[in-house]
């Protein structure tokens, strides 16, 4: 019942937008900028990571040189505590919890966006633009029951993406190989590739049976497959020649970025760059094992700074870099231990990935969903730091904005002035989600409902937001989430419960188990 109530709110939403479509096309065309655009997404980067957002025992000369040049926000946020919610929102503008299916998902589910649902890159194609994914995807693939060895689809050429060269899901998930327009990259057709996430090839080594063939061990989940020493969740069997090396991860994703923004640089291009760093597993390349003081975590950031250094000096010695919008964020908050011993733990130190925020990875608490937030466009935006209110859903509406289309979402709030750096409004108000269960964000005020299940998540010692009572906190004097007044101030719970009750409705939703073995 509710897939079909969930297929009937897309269907609503499509018509909606072909409307606006219509009116668009009987409007005088007016003159609009087509600046190139590139979102460049980190994977669990928390708000406290960057120099730029307050870090001061990790260096990232690179993305502080951006944010401080560009509009940095302090109240930016990824939809979700998770990856693959806040990518869903990130490319359709809609709350990820309007689709039941946007939740982590393993490496061989189907694709999540509906082929016929707008999304930026297809909004950006019918404004001219040319549109690439490189890096991470995690919204699924095919149709259920993909057959790897054969071109793999519906994926982001069907949703948008003119190119894409990905990783499916996630850097601990197999299948282990690069995806380049739908075909494995350097798939030998006399060793097929075969993907399960619920059984064992037999005769195949796991990280479980086999720890003597591991170089990176398991703290929690991740012992089935082993690829490169490293033991994932699922399991793999064949492709040997198309497994990716973790290590050359950065470079190899690097160099296709580079390619692309030259091989596109005549023509207005999208580029979403998907990093697959810090989320485990970490694995810098030697160049970088040691730069951080702080074990592979650090250096994986180290890693991704550098990596993003190269990129923009890629923009500018093509001479694209006056005329590129940049947008960098990350899908959700930091996590130390997410399941391998790599020293992060032991070797934080006084860092503090989430900075001043309470909670991180999974939490409904704001280290959550509150995360590195900027945009930056050499001459044209000016330098600044903004506190107004700004979700990842917005860029739909907005970069429509920019580019002339009149496409929107019902969630998607057109913000563009803000990201170009003037001084307006934000959101007033939004949903945050973490592992689907949904709180609300409204001005200075944060308020958690009741949820049942643990109130710290032990495996990865985070404080997931759990209570049997409201919650409700005064960002502004408390950003550290420590005094819960939701019993002294009834009447602000009230508004925002109702605030938040008009937008999420009052439906309860199953709640996202998280593998906890
Ligand atoms: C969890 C994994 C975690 C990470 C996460 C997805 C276990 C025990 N934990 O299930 O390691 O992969 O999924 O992260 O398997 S995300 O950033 O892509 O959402
Ligand atoms: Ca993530």
């Amino acid at each position: 019942m509710r897939k079909r109530l969930t297929l009937f709110a897309i269907s609503l939403l499509i018509l909606f937008v072909s409307c606006k479509e219509e009116q668009k096309n009987t409007k005088n065309a007016v003159s609009v900028e087509k600046p190139n655009i590139v979102i460049i997404y980190a994977d669990d980067l928390g708000y406290g990571e960057l120099g730029a957002y307050g870090a001061t025992e990790l260096k990232t000369p690179n993305l502080d040189k951006l944010a401080n040049g560009g509009m940095r926000f302090t109240n930016g946020y990824a939809t979700s505590a998770t990856c693959t919610p806040s990518r869903y929102a990130l490319l359709t503008g809609l709350y990820p919890w309007r689709n039941e299916s946007a939740k982590i998902l393993p490496g061989t589910a189907p694709l999540i966006i509906d082929v016929a649902q707008p999304t930026i890159p297809k909004m950006l194609k019918k404004q001219g633009y040319h549109t690439g994914i490189v890096g991470k995807w995690h919204l699924g693939l095919g149709n259920g029951n993909v057959n790897w060895n054969q071109r793999i689809a519906p994926g982001p050429n069907e949703v948008g993406f003119d190119y894409s060269h990905i990783l499916a899901a996630t850097q601990d998930r197999v299948p282990t190989v690069y995806i380049e327009d739908g075909h494995v990259v350097n798939l030998d057709p006399n060793d097929p590739i075969e993907v399960n996430y619920k059984e064992n090839f037999e005769g195949e080594p796991t990280g479980l049976e086999n720890p003597e063939l591991l170089k990176m061990k398991w703290h929690h989940g991740h012992n089935n497959s082993i690829v490169n020493g490293i033991p994932r969740i699922g399991f793999m069997k064949g492709g040997k020649a198309a497994k990716w090396v973790d290590e050359d991860m950065a470079d190899y994703f690097l160099a296709d970025a580079q390619n692309y923004v030259k091989q596109h640089k005549n023509e207005p291009f999208f580029l979403y760059y998907a990093l697959q760093q810090p989320h485990v597993p970490r694995t810098p390349h030697a160049r970088f094992v040691g730069t951080s003081g702080m074990g592979p975590r650090g250096d994986v950031i180290v890693e991704a700074d550098w990596v993003i250094g190269e990129f923009i000096e890629t923009l500018e010695s093509e001479g694209l870099l006056e005329n590129t919008l940049i947008v960098f964020s990350s899908d959700n908050g930091p996590v130390v231990n997410d399941g391998y011993y790599d020293d992060s733990e032991e070797k934080l130190g006084n860092h503090k990935p989430a900075g001043a925020l309470r909670g991180g990875k999974y939490s409904l608490f704001e280290a959550g969903t509150r995360v590195p937030f900027f945009t930056y466009w050499k001459g044209k935006i000016n330098p600044g730091v903004s506190d107004e209110m700004v979700s990842q859903i917005d860029l739909f509406a907005s970069l429509a904005a920019l580019t002339g289309s009149d496409e929107s979402t019902i969630d998607s709030q057109e913000l563009l002035d803000l990201f170009l750096g003037k001084t307006v409004a934000g959101r007033k108000e939004m949903v945050i989600e973490a592992t689907s269960r949904t709180a609300f964000r409204k001005g200075d005020w944060a308020m958690i409902p009741p949820y049942k299940g643990p109130a710290i998540n032990n495996q990865v010692n985070i404080e997931l937001a759990n209570d049997s009572e409201y919650q409700l906190y005064n960002l502004k004097d408390d950003i550290e989430q420590q005094h819960n007044v939701a019993k002294t101030n009834p009447d602000k719970l009230k508004e925002l419960i109702a605030a938040y009750e008009a937008i999420r409705g009052t439906e309860t939703f199953e709640v996202q188990q998280l593998e906890l073995k």
